[in-house]
This record gives structure tokens, sequence and C-alpha cells, in this order.
């Protein structure tokens, strides 16, 4: 690294760090960026005047508002709600809505961020945003969730549009809940328009967005091993999650001829030697998408797999990896036993699913790694496509959307290929990806104007 790199970056995360105190993962999310980007910054000094990064790191508009919601029981409940507006150079506002107890300023503001520079990458005019509460889930009713969800958009709703703002899913969001804040968005508003994206079927949703996320990984990791004359044919896959993510991700690695071994939620991980197969998935799908039950359970119906309570999967031997639940869940540790069994490639599903220390002993090893941004962008990209339908009030067929999904994932890695390419010849991924989106969102803000 240049000596302007070291020094911009260092006094660039102080004042971030203490305008920002206590939001570690916001830290670290631009904390990422600046160290792929720090010498772009170098190279055209009108941004360093124009204070672009200063600017990219502070939301547009930040917006936290109570929930209050009654329980079956009859006792009140209040949680937080969430929605920051990062970022809308490049079009409205985008980007999922989490509920997870976890919730917290610092996550959302983190998520806001990467989201602004993943749906730059997906050639689709989106701009960045993040919301949720700290609600769980987890063990509440049908009806909880609807007045929890009905609560929720009864303040969201006068901050979102299909011009202004486009929610969608994240962890703990789905499409049953996608469907309960459509319901009241539409009762409050007395408007039916493309304002939520990952809305069923019969009601304006797009064919393969529940898919789209995990498909997409599946789709950039084979572009990545193809770089190495590699493919998922005959791989030992491990996914880690057992969510939307997680479960389209195995689907389609084991439809490309994988074996995809584990899968897992906080509580643990199931190993099945044998691997997945049609069948076993369809009771991974009933299991947590209908029961809404936990993956250990899957041991009790094929008992030939094991359920590793506590644990991470990582250390399970394979040749690719997919990390697909949350932030920070595949640690220096974790990355080592990757290396040293012999994997090749590592695809993000998650966003930030690999700690700092991580990344460095994954790319030290000069394994194949694609960060988040990069390799899920295949979920929000298709709901632009969603949103394109809504507009056009068209529906297109699955085939239509798959292949746009295909071309999409392909340009990005062809962005990540253009900027991440080094003299050796290894692809930086997550160099590649900051770069290429950096430059776009820098420029559409340049061109604004002072705004
Ligand atoms: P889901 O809620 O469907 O599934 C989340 C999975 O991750 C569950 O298995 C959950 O286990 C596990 N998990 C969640 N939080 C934790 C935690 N703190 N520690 C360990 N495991 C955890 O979410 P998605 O599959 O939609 O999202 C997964 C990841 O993918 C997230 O990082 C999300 O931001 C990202 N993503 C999602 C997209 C989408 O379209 N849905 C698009 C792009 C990225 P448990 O049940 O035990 O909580
Ligand atoms: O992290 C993500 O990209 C998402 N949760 C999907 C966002 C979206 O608007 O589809």
């Amino acid at each position: 690294m240049s000596s302007f790199t070291d020094k911009y970056t260092a006094s660039f995360m102080s004042g971030l760090i203490a305008r920002n105190p206590g939001e570690t993962e916001f830290h670290q999310a631009v904390s990422e960026v600046l160290g792929s980007v720090a010498p772009t910054l170098e190279a055209y000094p009108y941004l360093l005047d124009a204070k672009i990064m200063e600017r990219m790191t502070e939301p547009e508009r930040v917006i936290m508002f109570r929930v209050p919601w009654m329980d079956d029981s009859g006792e009140i409940q209040i949680n937080r709600g969430f929605r920051v507006q990062m970022n809308s150079a490049i079009g409205p506002y985008k980007g999922g809505i989490r509920f997870h107890p976890s919730v917290n300023l610092s996550i959302m503001k983190f998520l806001a961020f990467e989201q602004t520079f993943k749906n730059a990458l997906t050639t689709l005019p989106m701009g960045g945003a993040k919301g949720g509460s700290d609600f769980n889930p987890r063990g509440k009713s049908d009806a909880e969730v609807m007045r929890f969800c009905q609560s929720f958009m009864t303040e969201l709703q006068r901050h979102i549009g299909q011009d202004t703002d486009v929610p969608a899913g994240d962890i703990g969001v789905g499409g049953r809940e996608i469907g309960f804040l459509f319901g009241q968005y539409k009762r409050l508003r007395d408007e039916f328009s493309g304002t939520l994206t990952g809305k069923g079927f019969a009601w304006g949703g797009s064919l393969l967005r529940p898919e789209a996320t995990g498909y997409g990984v599946c789709y950039f990791a084979q572009q990545m091993l193809a770089t190495r004359g590699e493919g998922f044919e005959g791989k030992t896959v491990v996914v880690s999650g057992a969510g939307n993510v997680a479960q389209y991700a195995a689907q389609k690695a084991m439809r490309l001829g994988a074996k995809v071994v584990t899968m897992s939620d906080s509580d643990g991980y199931i190993y099945d030697p044998d691997g997945l197969d049609e069948e076993k998935m369809a009771y991974i799908f009933r299991l947590k998408n209908v029961l809404r039950g936990r993956i250990k359970e899957y041991v009790t119906e094929y008992p030939t797999a094991k359920y590793v309570a506590g644990e991470k999967p990582w250390r399970v031997k394979c040749d690719i990896a997919l990390p697909c639940a949350t932030q920070n869940e595949l640690d220096a540790d974790g990355a080592r036993a990757l290396v040293q069994n012999g994997c090749i490639c590592v695809t993000e599903g998650a966003n930030m699913p690999t700690t700092p220390e991580a990344i460095e002993i994954i790319q030290g090893a000069k394994l194949l790694y694609s960060p988040g941004k990069a390799s899920n962008a295949g979920g929000v990209a298709t709901s632009g496509l969603e949103m394109t339908q809504n507009s056009i009030r068209q529906k297109w067929t699955a085939e239509e959307v798959d292949s746009h999904l295909r071309r999409i994932m392909s340009d990005i890695h062809a962005a990540c290929l253009k900027y991440g390419t080094g003299e050796d010849g290894y692809i930086n991924y997550v160099k590649g990806a900051n770069v290429a989106s950096f430059l776009k969102v820098a420029g559409a803000m340049m061109d604004q104007g002072l705004v």
C-alpha cells in the first residue's frame, strides 16, 4: 500500500469511528470498501476534494420508530423499527427488511452501505437502503407476526413508495411477512403498486424471486470456478444457514452435480455424508418454510446424517463453501480449516459473513473468494426485475427471469475481473466489486452536484 492509502485510510476511519461510536459492523463494512478504493481516490483527487467517501458514509436519511403491538396473551410489546436510506444516486432506495433480535443501528447501516454498492453492480437503477426491527419472529404465531407487520408498516408507509424506496425481505422476512406488510401498505395508501418486492406471484411478485439469491450465488460461483477450469460437478459443498438463501443455493449446487453435505442454523449444523437429493431438499423446504422447524430435525428423518450442536460447518472437508446465514459467521479458525482441508472456492451468499481476518487467510492462500455484494446480488437484481414487471404491468416467464439473472451475474463477474485482476493473475473479487461499484456511485453523485 502507498503511504497515501495508509494515511488516508487511518485518518478517515478514525473520523468515522468518532462520529459513529460503537457501530462495529458499520466500521467493518466501510473499512473493507475503503481498503479497496483508497488507491482510486488517490488517482482521482477531485473525488477527495468532493469528500465523496464522507458523503457515501453518511446516510441520506435514518428513520427510527416505535413499533407497539399486542401479543396473543394480550400483553403489550414494544419493538424498535429502522429504515436507513443510504444513497439514492442511481435510483430509488432499495433493500431488504430484517427481523432479528440482534438488529440495531450499526447492523442497519452496514447493510444499507453494502446494499448501495451491490445494487450498483446489478446494472439496474437502484439506490441503497436497509430496514428492520429487533422483533424476533421465532416462536411467534401467524397472528402475532401479522399484528407486528401491520404496526411496523403503519409508520414505514410514509417513508416509502415505488419511486422513493422499495423494501423486500431479508433475515426473518419472507413471503409471509411481505404479504402482511403489503396488505397494510395497500390499505393505508389506497394504492396497489410495486412498493415492495418478493410479493406472492398472484399479487405482483416475480417468478424466481424466492430462488434468485441462492441461484445467483451458484451462477456466480460457476463463473469463479470456470476461471480455473473447474465447475460444480462432483464437488463437495458446505452450506451454512437453512433459510431462503441457503435453501436455494443448496438446491442449485445439487442440481449442478455437486454433493451438498451440510446446512445449519444458529444452534448447529447437520452433516449428511451422502449429500442432499431432491427428496431431502423437499423435506428441508417443508421443515423450514411450512412447519418452521429447526435443522436438527433433519437427522430424525435421515438417521445416517449427524447433527453437531453449537458448531459451524467449516471444519467439514469440502471443495466449495457457501456461507449463507449471517454476518461474521466465518472466522479465522473456520477459514484456516477450509484452507487446510483443500477448499478451492468461498462464495458468499450472506452479507459480510467472513471476518476481515478470515478474508486475509482465504485470499492469502489464493482461494477463489467473492464478497456477498457481488455474489448475492441476484436477489436484489431479481427484485429490480420485479419492479420492471410491475411498472410495465406484465409477467415474465421463469425462463425469461432466469436468463436475465444469469446475464446479470455474469456482468457482475466481468466487472470484478476488470477491476480486480492483479499482475499475478489472481482475481481479487473484493477489490473488483468495490472499485467497480464505487466508480459508478461516485460518478452519479458528482453528476448530481452537492446534494
Ligand atoms: P432467513 O431468515 O431465511 O435465514 C437465515 C438463516 O441464517 C437461518 O438458518 C438462521 O438460523 C441463520 N441465522 C440468522 N442469524 C443468525 C445468527 N446470528 N447466527 C447464526 N445463524 C443465523 O434469511 P435469508 O436466507 O434471507 O438471509 C441469509 C443471509 O443472506 C443474510 O445475511 C441476508 O442479509 C443475506 N441476503 C439475503 C437475500 C434475500 O434475498 N433474502 C439477498 C441477499 C443477501 P436461525 O433460524 O437459527 O436464526
Ligand atoms: O441483502 C439483500 O440484497 C436483500 N436482502 C435483498 C434486497 C432486495 O431488495 O431484494
